[in-house]
Order: C-alpha cells, then structure tokens, then sequence
C-alpha cells in the first residue's frame, strides 16, 4: 500500500445522503406512526384512568368509556398498520384535536380536558412541516371554540379558549422553533462530518462511503466502475521551500482542476494529505485513463504558482474486484507502480495482480 492511504474503515451505520429533514422517508413515516400509537393509547389509558377513580357525578363515565375504546381502537389501528400511507399518518394529529374536543362536550365538568390538545399538537409540531403545523393549530383552535360555545358554560368558555390558545400555540411554537434549530445544526454537522474544509472535496469517510454505494449500484446494473487514485509528486518540497501555506494553496488548486476535469456524475474526494480519488460510476479503464491524461493535461497548462505533476493509478471494477476493498487496492498499487517507474505518469492495474492475490 502506497504511504498515506488506509485500508476501508467498517461498514458504515449512518447514511449521510439522507435528507436532514426527512419527513417523508420511510423512518419518519414510521416514528410518526408510532408517535400516533403512542398519543392516543395514552389518551385511552387517562380516560381509562379517569373512568375508575371515584367520581361523585359519573354520569359521564359510559361516554368517557366508549371514547377510551375509540382511542385504543386507533392505537392499535396504528400499530398494526405498518403501510399506512402519508395522508393518513398526517392526520394523525388533527384527529387527536377532535378527540379531544368529543372528550370536552362529553366530561362533566369540562375541568383540565381543554389542555389535552397539547398532545396531537406536539406530535404535529415535531413531525410535520410547519405551514402542516399551523393549519392543525387552527383545526385544533376551532374545534375548541365550537365544542366550548355547544357544550360548555358560558361563564368558562372565554376563559378556558384563553388558556388553550396560550399554552398550545406557545408550546407548538417552541417545538417548531427548536426543531428547525435542531435541523440547521445537523445539516451543519454533516458539511463538516463530509467534507474536506481546506479543499472542499469529499472527505475519506464520505468516499468510503460512495464507493460502496457506487459498487452496489454497479453490480445491480451489472455495469463497471473505475477509481482513480492520485497523488501529488514531490509534495514535501513545496512546504519546505514555500512553506505550508503554499502547500496548502497547491492542494486547493488541484482540487478545482480535478473538479473541473470530472463529469457529473463522478466523484472528488481527498484520501489523504496529498492524495485524491476519483470515482468513476459506468467507467472502465480506457475511460478512467482518459480522464487521468485530461487532468494531468489541464494541471500542466494551469497556470499554477508552484507547478506539480501527478502520479496516477487507475484501475476498475472488472479488473480488480467487486469489493471496495479490492478496487482501492488495486488502484492504490498501480499509484506505487507509478511513483516507482519514475512519478509523472498513469499507471493501470492489472488483473494478474488480482488473480495473484
Ligand atoms: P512522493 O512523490 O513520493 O509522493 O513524495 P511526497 O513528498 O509528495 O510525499 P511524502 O509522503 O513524502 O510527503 C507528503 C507531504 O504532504 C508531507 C506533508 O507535509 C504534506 N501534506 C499533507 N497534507 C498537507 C496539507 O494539508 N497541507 C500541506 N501544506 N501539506 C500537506
Ligand atoms: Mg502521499
Ligand atoms: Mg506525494
């Protein structure tokens, strides 16, 4: 293995090409589910509770009973549901506020019941976009509203319309808040986790990454996939004589011709102190040698302050193996191919050296 690349490291648990705010993938789908489970198996628990405790005026247990089975019906519903579909899931929270509002008309008095639209309104705060939010918001407010003018006095109505709005506006409001603040810094936290600050290619980790992902996608298509792998000569000499700064300024200069030489759809990453790789989705070897004279073509008509030359290998899927492993390896060992043959030069692997392995 040439100096400065390392082997893969484990396979990796965190997909990073995930969307930050991912409210329409698979796992959110399922958290909200089970958010959903969650909010109204513990509104049948409370009304169950409620129900059996003593209660000099429980005229209104029967109703409070039957809504408690209403609500476990849709806890279960949401269990066993495994496929439900977005629009179900999302209205989730919406028919938590008519439960609630049922709960009021039927409780005798109406008591603490108005402050339960909390719950269906935190689980639409921390799930759902935040225009989704307002509108539960409102659907929640409103039938607050009509419940408290149909079935409670009028000395309470204002006063507890009052309280709901207060404390559930506030606390959906803070959720939101804190949520997108949560998001911003994840979204932050990845660029950092991914990407190589000083030259802003993709960083190992990231690389590792694509390259399995790329090698996956490949063998599905039973396509090739090439990885090109190249290392600046003589490096070390520009930081001793110009010092590191203008190392580091020969490193982010090489970076943007490479970026400017790559396709689309290929894939820049820096490996190592002075070295990068290419993937090359749907590329055999001809095609990553092409590539490889185009950019040590470009670096030498660059009018670069410190000029550099490249040693490159290149290898594909076809001729070093199907594993990342394999294909790293193999282009890993033509680079020390072409720094032994004299720097300067592209240097392809070859399948012996895979067979010999
Ligand atoms: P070779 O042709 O064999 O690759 O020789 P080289 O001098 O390029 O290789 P060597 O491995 O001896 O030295 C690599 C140098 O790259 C040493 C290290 O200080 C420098 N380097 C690695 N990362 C950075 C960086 O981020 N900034 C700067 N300025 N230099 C770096
Ligand atoms: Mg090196
Ligand atoms: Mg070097």
């Amino acid at each position: 293995m040439y100096p400065g690349t390392m082997p893969l490291g484990a396979a990796r648990v965190i997909d990073p090409s995930r969307p930050v705010d991912d409210r329409h993938g698979p796992s959110a789908q399922r958290r909200l589910r089970h958010a959903g489970a969650l909010l109204f198996g513990a509104g049948a628990l409370t009304l169950c509770l409620v129900t059996f405790t003593p209660d000099p005026d429980a005229s209104d247990h029967g109703g409070l009973r039957l809504a408690a089975l209403a609500c476990s019906l849709v806890a279960a519903l949401l269990v066993v549901w495994r496929s439900a579909p977005g629009p179900v899931l999302h209205a989730v929270p919406p028919a938590g506020a008519l439960m609630v509002s049922v709960v009021m008309a039927l409780a005798e008095p109406v008591g603490l019941t108005p402050a339960f639209f909390l719950w269906p309104m935190l689980v639409a705060a921390y799930f759902l976009p935040p225009r989704e939010v307002a509108v539960d918001v409102a659907i929640a407010f409103a039938a607050c509203a009509v419940t408290l003018a149909l079935f409670v006095e009028p000395g309470l109505r204002i006063a507890t319309f009052i309280g709901v709005v207060a404390i559930v506006g506030v606390a959906s409001a803070v959720v939101v808040t804190l949520r997108a603040e949560v998001l911003q810094l994840v979204e932050r936290l990845r660029a950092q986790a991914t990407l190589d600050s000083l030259t802003g290619a993709a960083n190992r980790w990231e690389f590792e990454r694509r390259l399995q992902e790329e090698l996956q996608r490949a063998e599905r298509t039973a396509g090739n996939c090439a990885l090109l792998v190249f290392d600046i000569d003589h490096f070390k000499r520009i930081n001793d004589s110009f010092g590191h700064a203008a190392g580091d300024d020969a490193l982010r200069a090489i970076a943007r011709e490479a970026r400017a030489a790559k396709r689309g759809t290929d894939f820049f990453a820096r490996i190592g102190g002075e070295e990068f790789a290419l993937i090359l989705p749907d590329t055999d070897l001809d095609g990553a040698t092409v590539l490889a004279e185009a950019l040590r073509a470009a670096l030498a008509r660059a009018a670069l302050t410190h000029p550099v030359t490249l040693s490159v290998g290149v290898t594909d899927r076809a001729t070093s193996g199907v594993t990342a492993t394999a294909l790293l390896a193999g282009a890993d060992a033509a680079l020390y191919a072409a720094k032994r043959q004299g720097r300067d030069r592209i240097a392809r692997a070859s399948a012996a050296r895979m067979l010999a392995a």
